[in-house]
């Protein structure tokens, strides 16, 4: 069913690549190029993910693991069964990300709205790349990766934060945290507001930005807006992101020891002596 809206926007055109070949829609689908060639990803992805499943020694949904390669081999390519399928799957979920993100592009272009949306995506994905690519090749192995697995990658995430002694006093992480804290706060109080504006007492009408504005100069002073928060909810959640994947690309390819050690250059300030 299409909505009475939709047709309007339905448009040809727009596309960045394949012209006119894959300009069409499956149900209330768009295809695309990017349809396509991310389904032919997500699908190849997918049976190796299930097929590693199948060679590995559990069905465990918990403990199923697509291991990296060993450490030793470096930057090259491993056999399938030695983490060669971890490699293979790592491209085919970069290929399915990036498509994912172009046929956003290309939606927003039929739409004639801006980008923002792919461009915030487009953090997720260099957040899960810093992860999976910049960081082993600046340490030199693939290994370095983190594994596929629901228990493993926790695993991974521990260890590597221990490998750090303490990572709460990794600066960039402290940040990462506190951006992601203050985008759950701020959809939170913007929410709230959305609902509590729009459901009012029973033959009340709903409410106006007039209300909103309204409601936080008298509670604590200041109104951002409606446009306003929508910004700074952009801005927090991309900070989130951005500063995640720093923290953990500094982590070995910039700093060895551990993240308490890192404060020295504070605690050795000439003031304190
Ligand atoms: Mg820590 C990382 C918070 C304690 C060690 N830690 C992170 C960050 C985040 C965080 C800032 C992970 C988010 C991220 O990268 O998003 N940590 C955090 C908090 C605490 C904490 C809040 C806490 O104590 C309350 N961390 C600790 C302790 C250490 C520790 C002290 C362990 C002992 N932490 C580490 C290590 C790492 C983190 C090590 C990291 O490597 C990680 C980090 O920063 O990584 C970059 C970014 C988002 C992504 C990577 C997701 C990408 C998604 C992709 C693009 C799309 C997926 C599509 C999907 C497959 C499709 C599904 C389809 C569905 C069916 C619909
Ligand atoms: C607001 C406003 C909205 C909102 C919200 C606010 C009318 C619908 C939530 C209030 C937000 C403020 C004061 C910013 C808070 C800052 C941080 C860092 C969390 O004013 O305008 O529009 O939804």
């Amino acid at each position: 069913a299409m909505l009475s809206f939709e047709r309007k926007y339905r448009v040809r055109g727009g596309t960045l690549l394949g012209g006119d070949l894959f300009d069409f829609w499956v149900g209330p689908f768009f295809v695309g190029f990017f349809g396509v060639v991310g389904m032919f990803f997500t699908v190849l992805g997918t049976a190796l993910v299930i097929y590693g499943a199948a060679i590995g020694p559990t069905w465990n949904i918990w403990q199923i693991n697509i291991a990296p390669p060993d450490i030793s081999y470096g930057l090259r390519l491993a056999p399938l069964k030695e983490g060669g399928l971890w490699q293979i799957i790592t491209m085919c979920a970069l290929g399915s990300f990036v498509c994912w993100a172009l046929r956003e592009v290309e939606i927003c272009r039929k739409l004639g709205i801006g980008y923002h949306v792919p461009v915030a995506f487009g953090m997720a994905i260099f957040a899960y790349f810093t992860l999976v690519v910049i960081r082993p090749l600046l340490m030199g192995a693939w290994g370095y990766g983190f594994p596929y697995g629901i228990l493993s990658h926790l695993d991974w995430v521990s260890n590597t934060g221990y490998q750090y002694l303490h990572f709460h006093y990794n600066p960039a992480h402290m940040l990462a945290v506190t951006f992601f804290f203050t985008t759950t706060l701020a959809l939170a109080m913007h929410g709230g507001l959305i609902l509590s504006a729009t459901n009012p007492k029973k033959g009340e009408t709903v409410k106006t930005p007039e209300h909103e504005d309204t409601f936080f100069r008298d509670t604590i002073g200041y109104s951002i807006g409606t446009l306003g928060v929508h910004r700074l909810g952009l801005f927090l959640a991309l900070s989130a992101g951005f500063w995640s994947a720093v923290c953990i690309v500094i982590s070995g390819p910039f700093w060895t020891q551990g993240w308490p050690q890192w404060w020295g250059w504070w605690l050795n300030l000439p003031v304190w002596r």
